[in-house]
């Protein structure tokens, strides 16, 4: 058990609309890329797909009670971009802002503060269709257009704003020759060049976005970036391993191509340098635009690497993890508790900005859930895991790192992107053929949590 957490510690949940609100051409809504690229056989585990998902269009007030009973005074949630701009450019869809206008109204009578992110994923098929979405430089100003329209009709109620969840994978993972399983679209590029051009869009994308933000709110609001930089864990915590573990850090091409240039306006000149021709093409102005300042910086977090010191060129070398190393329901879901703590660490130490507000934005993880005879789940491996993790945010916020609050991910069951409705992640487990909603022993231990305001 740990000491108390700072009194205005921010306890919450998240989720993202494709992931749970079913709907899918339900008042105007077209499909997202996510739509077409599950309805292809073979691109989703047992051919599922979001058209239902959680039915969350049709149950909103139900889960929000829910998450007034969890305790929850945040909930993290996406827009989604078909249903507000259905063809991604052009015509606003009134029936979409409502949704989401009801949605807010539910959240703020039950004191729960909506952070709303932009986008999580779902480009709309159109603008995929138009020009390849995020392989072209125009998506970053019609998503600042739809930033645009969606803050000017609910920044009167939404003040927490996210613009873009995870660029590397709507880019990389979506456009690469080898990722598996891929996202949507799935399209292969193959140059490099190419696939670090969709990411330095989505970057841009971002700037625009921020901009949008704060010209279009009406009220004072606080912007953020949500990433998921990868973390690199000093095997054990000597000096030599630390700064090993540091090096490692500036290194992985992930931070130097997203989270680098968004906090400091350059990409990391070793990435530049190992890029070569591959490099994407930045015009002048770019880097200034994508680095805009933010109010809070969103960190995801499941896993991490371990480093440790070594006699070569680079100083340090990746540890690769033993056979039976401990792991939940994901084949990347390694249990590395210090991600969080360290995670941290890393971003404020490196980047200079040891006061940028953080919040772990997602931090959950997949447990092979089952209904007990007595209609319960007893996932006592999610608490264990759950429970590791909040020790390692403790750490963080005791040695005086930024650390404002912590999102568990999920709030709910949901479509887990090509893994369909095979992975369980959520505090509430969804039976998918009832839409039946029964909280787990998990969502009973953060409750605790929440209301000793420690881990229990
Ligand atoms: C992510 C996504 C979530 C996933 C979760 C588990 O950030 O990867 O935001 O949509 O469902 O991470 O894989």
């Amino acid at each position: 058990m740990s000491d108390q957490f700072p009194e205005n510690f921010i306890w919450g949940a998240a989720t993202a609309s494709y992931q749970i609100e079913g709907a899918a051409l339900t008042d105007g809504r077209l499909p997202s890329v996510w739509d077409t690229f599950s309805a292809t056989p073979g691109r989703v585990l047992n051919g599922d797909t979001g058209e239902v998902a959680c039915d969350h269009y049709h149950h909103y007030e139900t889960d929000i009670q829910l998450m007034a009973k969890l305790g929850v005074k945040h909930y993290r949630f996406s827009i989604a971009w078909p249903r507000i701009i259905p063809n991604g450019r052009g015509e606003i869809n009134q029936a979409g802002i409502d949704f989401y206008k009801r949605l807010v109204d539910c959240l703020l009578q039950h004191e729960i503060t909506p952070h709303a992110t932009l986008f999580h994923w779902d480009t709309p098929q159109a603008l995929e269709d138009l020009y390849g979405s995020w392989r072209s430089r125009e998506m970053a100003q019609d998503f600042a257009d739809y930033v645009s329209a969606v803050v000017s009709r609910l920044g009167d109620r939404i003040t927490h704003w996210i613009t873009i969840n995870e660029i590397p994978c709507f880019t990389h993972l979506s456009y690469a020759v080898n990722s598996d399983p891929p996202h949507a679209p799935g399209t292969r590029v193959n140059r490099l060049k190419d696939i670090w051009q969709t990411s330095h869009h989505a970057l841009l994308a971002h700037g625009l976005g921020v901009q949008a933000i704060r010209a279009a709110s009406p009220v004072a609001c606080s912007v953020a970036l949500v990433d998921n930089w990868a973390v690199t864990v000093p095997i054990i915590e000597s000096s030599e391993h630390i700064l090993a573990a540091k090096k490692a850090f500036h290194l992985c091409g992930q931070n130097g191509g997203i989270i680098f240039p968004a906090l400091t306006g350059n990409y990391s000149s070793i990435l530049l340098e190992l890029l070569g021709e591959n490099a994407p093409d930045i015009q002048p102005k770019d880097l200034e635009i994508i680095h805009q300042p933010l109010d809070c910086l969103g960190f995801n977090v499941y896993s991490a690497t371990y480093v440790r010191a070594a006699n070569n060129k680079l100083g340090f070398e990746f540890l690769g993890l033993p056979k039976g190393y401990p792991r939940m329901n994901m084949p990347w879901l390694n249990i590395v508790p210090e991600s969080i703590y360290w995670g941290i660490r890393h971003i404020s130490e490196t980047l200079n900005q040891p006061n940028l507000p953080i919040l772990i934005t997602e931090n959950g993880c997949a447990a092979q859930d089952e209904l007990n005879p007595q209609g319960e789940v007893i996932d006592s491996d999610r608490i264990f895991y759950l429970r590791q993790h909040f020790n390692s945010a403790y750490r963080a916020v005791s040695e005086g790192y930024p650390l404002q609050g912590y999102f568990v991910w999920s709030f709910m069951d949901n479509f887990e992107w090509a893994w369909g409705y095979d992975r369980r992640f959520g505090l509430v487990y969804i039976d998918y053929p009832t839409q039946r909603r029964i909280p787990k022993m998990s969502f009973n231990w953060y409750a605790e949590c929440i209301r000793q305001n420690r881990v229990v």
